[in-house]
């Protein structure tokens, strides 16, 4: 059953816009009056931007970010929550879920923009991604278990693998929100940024990725995250075979060749 507020069944056309720039696309997560939290609609819109954006070739990477100054995600939709039945509970973490994972194994390199609150499913949602910039606003937390539930897009198993046990059991356990300064030092975010600067200096972060070969960069994705959940014997194996067959790729000729030439390579991620 797919749960709704109120306000919803007025449709709400575009809760999730996709812009493009050359090899960039950006998705822009635009519910501002509820600091962009998360109802089962932009669940699904979001599911679907990332859908089209996975086959479209022209794509290289994503910044996924907040509409607004104030939010990046303040988390799952409250009022959607507080009439949840049990079994409802279970589908609406698993659909949250199953997007939020899509995200996470996403072919090319998704960058979270946080420019504001990242708060709960928000948060969720930021470490599913593969990078995070902040701006200097930003504010991080899993404050779920004030409310009387737990992380239920994914938290309890990704905090611990991002800035290890004791760091994500404080976030947690507490409740409480970090500043972005903190976030950086404790490795939640690669870096923290004026408000202002923060779309144009994600940018740069992703067109430092994109200028890569398209094929290693999805490559090196599969190999880490393979690795996180494989024994170091399988995850070693893993990672030859996929180092092999990127010697056949169009892309490692133009690499090398480029090097020895002396000039920038062209990757047509083949
Ligand atoms: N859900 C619904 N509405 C929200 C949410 C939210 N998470 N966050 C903010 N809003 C709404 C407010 O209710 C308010 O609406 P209205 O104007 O109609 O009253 C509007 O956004 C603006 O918010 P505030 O007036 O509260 O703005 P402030 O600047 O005063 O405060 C805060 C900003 C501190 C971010 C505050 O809004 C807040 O604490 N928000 C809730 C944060 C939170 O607890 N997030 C976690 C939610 S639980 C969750 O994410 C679970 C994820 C896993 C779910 C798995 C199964 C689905």
């Amino acid at each position: 059953m797919i749960l709704q507020t109120p306000e919803q069944k007025m449709t709400d056309p575009t809760l999730v816009r996709v812009s493009h720039d050359g090899p960039v696309a950006t998705v822009t997560i635009d519910r501002q009056k509820k600091l962009n939290a998360l109802n089962p609609d932009v669940i699904r819109e979001l599911g679907h931007a990332f859908e089209g954006l996975r086959s479209d070739d022209e794509i290289r990477g994503v910044i996924l970010t907040g509409a607004g100054d104030k939010a990046f995600v303040a988390g799952a939709d409250i009022g959607v929550l507080a009439r949840m039945e049990p079994i409802e509970g279970v589908e609406v973490s698993r659909q949250g879920q199953s997007v939020l994972r899509a995200i996470e194994t996403f072919p090319k390199p998704v960058l979270a923009a946080v420019g504001g609150y990242a708060l709960g499913g928000g948060c969720e949602l930021a470490i599913a991604c593969h990078l995070r910039i902040a701006s200097e606003n930003a504010r991080f937390g899993l404050p779920e278990v004030g409310l009387g539930i737990i992380p239920g897009y994914g938290g309890t198993v990704r905090m611990a693998r991002l800035v290890g046990l004791g760091r994500a059991l404080e976030l947690t356990l507490t409740g409480e929100m970090i500043d972005a300064q903190r976030a950086e030092a404790l490795g939640l975010v690669n870096g923290v940024v004026p408000r202002d600067e923060l779309m144009e200096r994600a940018r740069e972060l992703m067109d430092k990725i994109v200028k890569n070969g398209p094929v290693a960069i999805n490559k090196a994705l599969e190999s880490v995250y393979h690795a996180l959940d494989a024994g170091t014997e399988d995850a070693l194996r893993h990672e030859s075979s996929l180092f092999g067959l990127l010697a056949a790729t169009d892309d490692m000729k133009e690499g090398m060749t480029a090097f020895m030439d002396k000039r920038k390579p062209e990757f047509k991620g083949k």
